[in-house]
């Protein structure tokens, strides 16, 4: 079984470790920007050094994980695109991400995770759905029936996508947040925890509350 190296040594990568581990993966390391950790382990994995070593292992020979979730996704924060510029940039070099899902997620069978989605425990991805590339579906969130969720996107913990919704690339759904049936949500539009969205949210847009409404950030 061919060896993964994990991108990123912080929150995310322990629920990473933890379901690559029940999937009976092996690691040959992590690595992260943070200088401070190098040399560390994280859940008894160790921490190579920066991306660069990357460089030493062909894309035929290892498998990458993208443990960037979101820290820094603050309101109006663009800490997203870290995970999404970290995935292009090794795909365009040829290499592959690991799609984790947890053997503790229910997937429908029509569903269609795209490369290096990340589906963890009591996720529940449901009929015709479609998951984009490098999306994560968080603990417990849940995607209905013939959702279309863009790239790059985060579900976060418990979140409710309805029936036949539709996310652009890099949207962030806040932990809680509910989308009812049938709404549009554009590219890189942020969600807060527990807003209620029951109409469409342009593109870029930060939406707060219940009912959810636009936010003006400073
Ligand atoms: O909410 C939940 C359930 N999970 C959150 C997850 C989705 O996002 C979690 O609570 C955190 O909010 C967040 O987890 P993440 O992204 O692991 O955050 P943090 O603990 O800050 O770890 C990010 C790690 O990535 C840090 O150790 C950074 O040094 C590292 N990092 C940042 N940029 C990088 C880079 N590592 C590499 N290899 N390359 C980079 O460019």
């Amino acid at each position: 079984m061919t060896e993964i190296i994990v991108i990123g040594a912080g929150g995310h990568a322990r629920v990473v470790i933890a379901e690559l581990r029940a999937g009976g993966h092996k690691f040959a390391g992590l690595v992260d920007a943070d200088a401070a950790l190098h040399g560390k382990a994280l859940d008894g994995v160790p921490i190579l050094g920066g991306d660069d070593v990357i460089d030493g292992h062909p894309p035929a020979d290892i498998i990458l994980a993208n443990a960037i979730g979101n820290r820094r996704a603050r309101i109006g924060d663009s800490a997203l695109t870290i995970r999404r510029t970290l995935f292009e940039r090794f795909v365009a070099r040829g290499y592959r991400f690991a799609s984790i899902i947890s053997p503790a997620a229910f997937i429908s069978p029509t569903a269609q995770l795209g490369h290096g989605c990340h589906i963890f425990a009591g996720a529940i991805v449901q009929p015709a759905a479609v998951i984009g590339a490098n999306t994560i579906v968080n603990t417990g969130a849940q995607v209905d029936h013939d959702c279309v969720i863009g790239a790059h996107c985060h579900i976060t913990p418990g979140a409710v996508v309805c029936g036949a919704v539709t996310l652009g690339d890099e949207v962030h759904v806040g932990a809680g947040a509910v989308i009812v049936h049938d709404v549009n949500v554009g590219a890189r539009a942020m969600i807060g925890a527990g807003a209620v969205v029951v109409s469409d949210v342009a593109a870029g847009a930060t939406v707060l509350g219940n009912p959810a409404r636009p936010v003006r950030l400073k």
